[in-house]
């Protein structure tokens, strides 16, 4: 007999628990959640409208029950089957029962459970009673929590309570998220009917480090009375490259495949992406399952550097160390089964355009769905994986809790080991770094290795992290690279704070000691897996949270900042923009635009820094950087760089700039040399400026010619064009310091540098442009900016071309662009692509005059000889 599988999607019904006569109300479908049925029946209002969260709270302190009939599968009555029932995910207390009788108590909403339902299920055609029981996790966590008194329940964001309860952590309200407390069965349910069954399909692949051959070593582990599995290789192109069989022998089969000369998998940039696949079938038809594999070779280099302290910190994929530039993946939905397959597809796609190599799934929300990580191995996005804690001293001191993470670590690592993608799990989202202030009090010594001990100490959740985990990944994904937490280093300084070793979590802009965002160079660690700057999202974005008409549509109204849910933001987004440039509150969109801008500024002067660091074998000072956060969970200001709606800020086209293959850097000095050690008067300044070149490509590019044209800024007036290094190449995968000079056109006065943009270009041996820098003042503010520099843009086969008599800061146009937060000097024209726009006038902003708008017309026109570029200020 074959396995079949019955969907229990359909026929469901929910009610609240508490209210015996309320009666059910049918639900569309199961996978679900309670808010989203409320929502269906106008139960409640939407959540995310205006204050709403703060009406909907009640939900998360109730009961709620979830029930269904279903008939028998037939092939259940064959004589010798078995009937299993599968929750792929419960959330989060639910007890179940099956015709009246108990038939689970789960308590992990990331932990799949199955049960043998044989005994219970009706043989004579009746109908069949599921019902599931979801009890509040808020109120159940604060019973926990009262349980042990004694315990140090720190954490940082959140109801200290979440800490017992193995549920989304960011449920519980987070700096970017609201509180909303749902529950439900949130992933598939059905049935499976057997007499032998495929439990499972795994493998192992080696790849030797000549890369030449592929070892992959297959097992099926069968349930139920199976003899012989069938395993068959298809190369990526579908074709059948490998057959084997095997016995199975207590419940195992195993072959081994070794491939030649193996299609190897890359994150994209490095190559292609080919995915094998494995089919295992069992006695015939009596069961089947595939997997996806990409053959790779994965490591985390972390060795001496040739003269830096520490150690370097760098992936390395078949051979090739990669600078892993990207972002911090936070769950992209308050209400996860609004995400589907297509939403993901959307988000991943945008980080790839980004030119991101690297997502990391942050600790504080889900072990993401299948088809995330799916889509990750096809794009070739490289996943740093945490697991689900963040931010908080767990309660590893109770025992139920560690079986219940033991048990979920094996589940998570057993359903991801197979994906290409995934090269790193961290144990934890800042666990360690946030208990750090009290080391004495939570008893943490580095040098104790028995975790017994840890458990009797203030901070016993080491042992997860410490045992647990790590014990998980090495039994079920041998060779995958397992990193305590993020950030992790120094096992003497666990709150991260040594930046000579592992990770960073780099606040010190914004957090911490609010260091202006040119000091990120000083910043750099040896891989800055988190830094961030916050900007207001799209006008729109906003909009759909506030009523229509609403007297609430300005940046300090209460809705506008209850849709901001860091401490301080308003106090630390003010001071980022006094530090660093004029600003309009103004309309509305001025102070977006403003602050936006200010973002892409900070976040773009990380990555230039740190990608600097990257100066090639024994020199890999920083090997990667990801930004907090790419995503939101709801419409809300935060510092993501795309929106909740899918709207890019300013940033993610900064940091797109920053993330090209071959790139140029560019940082200005001021040199103060006093005539003599003891003069404050007589002091000579200067003006300097450092280029740099950086080329993550995988051979030497050039020969090159560097030029440097400056303008001043007012006026635009080319001020001097000169050539700073010609007939030099550029070494592969690495940055290159390329001059230290004069600031090009700088008048000598003291403060001149105030008045000159110098574009940088590196040109070909044919004159070509192949990268390209714009030098600004800084603070950008200081800038003697012109308020009308003469903008233009045409519109001609699916692009704009843009140009100004003067410079231009941080242009942004209307319409869905490739390219946004442009910088122009004169006698130059900017292409960019247009994705979605119709013909016709462009609503422009740019720094220093335009952040209020205007208008330019657009025309369609083969040249600038027949355009007429009309301009007018906005009202
Ligand atoms: C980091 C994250 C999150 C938080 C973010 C911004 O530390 O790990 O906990 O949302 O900072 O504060």
């Amino acid at each position: 007999m074959s396995k079949s599988t019955t969907a229990l999607s359909e026929n469901w019904a929910f009610k609240r628990a508490s209210e015996a006569t309320e009666s059910f109300r049918a639900v569309k479908s199961v996978p679900t959640e309670i808010f989203l049925d409320l929502l269906a029946y106008d139960l409640i209002p939407e959540p995310f409208h205006g204050q709403n969260e703060l009406d909907v709270q009640w939900v998360g302190e109730e009961n709620w029950i979830y029930a269904t009939t279903f008939p028998s599968p037939p092939a259940a009555d064959s004589r010798g089957s078995t009937t299993e029932i599968v929750f792929e995910g419960l959330d989060t207390y639910a007890t179940v029962t099956l015709n009246g009788c108990e038939i689970l108590r789960s308590g992990n909403m990331f932990t799949p459970y199955r049960v043998d339902v044989t005994k219970h299920l009706k043989k004579d055609g009746g109908e069949n009673k599921l019902s599931i029981l979801f009890e509040s996790a808020f109120l159940k966590g604060k019973k926990i929590k009262e349980q042990w008194p004694d315990f140090e329940w720190g954490c940082w964001n959140g109801d200290p309570s979440r800490l017992a309860v193995r549920k989304a952590q960011y449920h519980y309200g987070w700096d970017w998220g609201p509180m909303l407390m749902s529950c439900g069965p949130w992933k598939p349910v059905y049935l499976e009917t057997f007499t032998a069954r495929i439990e499972e399909l795994r493998f192992t692949v080696d790849v030797p480090g000549c890369l030449k051959t592929a070892i992959i070593t297959a097992t099926a582990e069968i349930v139920g009375a199976g003899e012989e599995v069938m395993f068959k290789l298809y190369s990526p192109d579908g074709e059948k490259v490998l057959e084997s069989k095997a016995a199975v022998d207590a419940g195992k089969a195993t072959v081994c495949f070794s491939l030649e000369d193996p299609e190897l998998w890359y994150p994209h940039g490095y190559g292609k992406q080919p995915l094998y696949k494995l089919h295992a079938a069992l006695d015939g038809d009596v069961d089947t399952d595939s997997k996806t594999l990409g053959l790779r070779k994965v490591r985390v280099v972390q060795r001496p550097l040739a003269d830096a302290p520490g150690l370097s910190f760098f992936f390395e994929v078949n051979n090739i160390p990669i600078w892993a530039g990207g972002s911090n993946w936070i769950p992209a939905d308050s209400f996860l089964n609004r995400l589907d397959e297509a939403k993901y597809r959307k988000w991943l796609e945008i980080i790839k355009d980004g030119r991101q190599v690297m997502v990391r799934v942050w600790g504080g929300g889900i072990y993401e769905q299948d088809c995330f990580y799916d889509i990750c191995d096809e794009l070739g996005l490289m996943v740093w994986q945490d697991f689900a804690f963040g931010c908080g001293n767990y309660p590893a001191q109770i025992p139920e809790f560690r079986e219940s993470v033991k048990v979920e670590a094996a589940a998570v690592v057993k359903r991801l080991r197979h994906h290409p993608s995934i090269v790193i799990y961290a144990g934890n989202n800042e666990d360690y770094s946030h208990m750090w202030g009290l080391p004495g009090r939570l008893g943490y010594k580095a040098d104790d290795k028995n975790p017994d001990n840890w458990l009797k100490t203030q901070f016993p959740a080491r042992y997860i992290y410490e045992k647990i985990l790590p014990e998980a990944v090495e039994a079920h994904s041998p060779g995958t690279e397992y990193h305590r937490g993020s950030p992790y280093g120094n096992p003497d300084r666990p709150d991260g704070w040594d930046l000579t070793v592992g990770d960073v979590h780099q606040w010190n802009v914004w957090h911490g000691t609010q260091e202006p965002y040119q000091n990120f160079d000083k910043l750099a660690g040896r891989f800055v897996s988190e830094f961030g700057m916050e900007a207001f999202p799209d006008i729109k974005t906003i909009k759909s949270f506030l009523p229509k008409n609403s007297t609430e549509n300005h940046p300090f109204s209460a809705t506008v900042e209850f849709h901001n849910k860091a401490d301080g933001a308003e106090r630390r987004i003010a001071t980022y923009l006094a530090e660093n440039m004029t600003f309009e509150l103004e309309p509305f969109e001025a102070y977006i635009y403003s602050t936006q801008l200010m973002q892409s500024e900070a976040l773009s002067n990380a990555y230039r820094a740190w990608r600097r660091n990257w100066k090639g074998p024994g020199r890999e000072l920083t090997s990667g950087a990801l930004v907090w956060q790419i995503n939101d969970c709801w419409p809300v200001t935060s510092w993501a760089i795309v929106d909740y709606y899918f709207r890019p800020k300013i940033a993610y086209f900064g940091i797109k700039r920053e993330l090209a293959p071959i790139v140029l850097g560019s940082k200005r000095i001021e040199v103060k040399t006093p005539r003599d050690p003891y003069t404050g008067a007589h002091v000579e300044i200067s003006h300097r400026i450092e280029v740099w070149g950086g080329s993550f490509l995988l051979e030497e590019q050039g020969p090159y010619k560097l030029v440097a044209k400056s303008f001043q800024t007012y006026s635009g007036k080319l001020v001097e064009s000169i050539t700073l290094k010609e007939d030099f190449v550029l070494p592969l995968n690495r940055s290159t310091e390329l001059a230290d000079v004069p600031l090009p056109g700088w008048n000598g006065t003291r403060d001149g540098n105030l008045d000159v943009v110098v574009a940088l270009y590196l040109l070909d041996a044919d004159g070509r442009h192949v990268a390209r820098t714009v030098s600004w003042p800084e603070p950008l503010k200081h800038a003697r900016l012109s308020k009308d520099p003469g903008l233009s843009v045409l519109q001609w086969r699916g692009k704009l071309k843009v140009r100004a008599n003067a410079p231009v800061k941080g242009l942004v146009l209307s319409g869905d662009l490739e390219d946004q937060g442009i910088d122009l000097v004169p006698g130059e024209i900017v292409e960019v692509g247009v994705k979605n726009h119709e013909k016709g006038k462009f609503e422009a902003r740019f720094y220093g005059g335009g952040e209020k708008g205007m208008v330019i017309g657009c025309v369609e026109a083969e040249s600038w000889e027949e355009v007429v570029v009309v301009e007018e200020e906005k009202e």
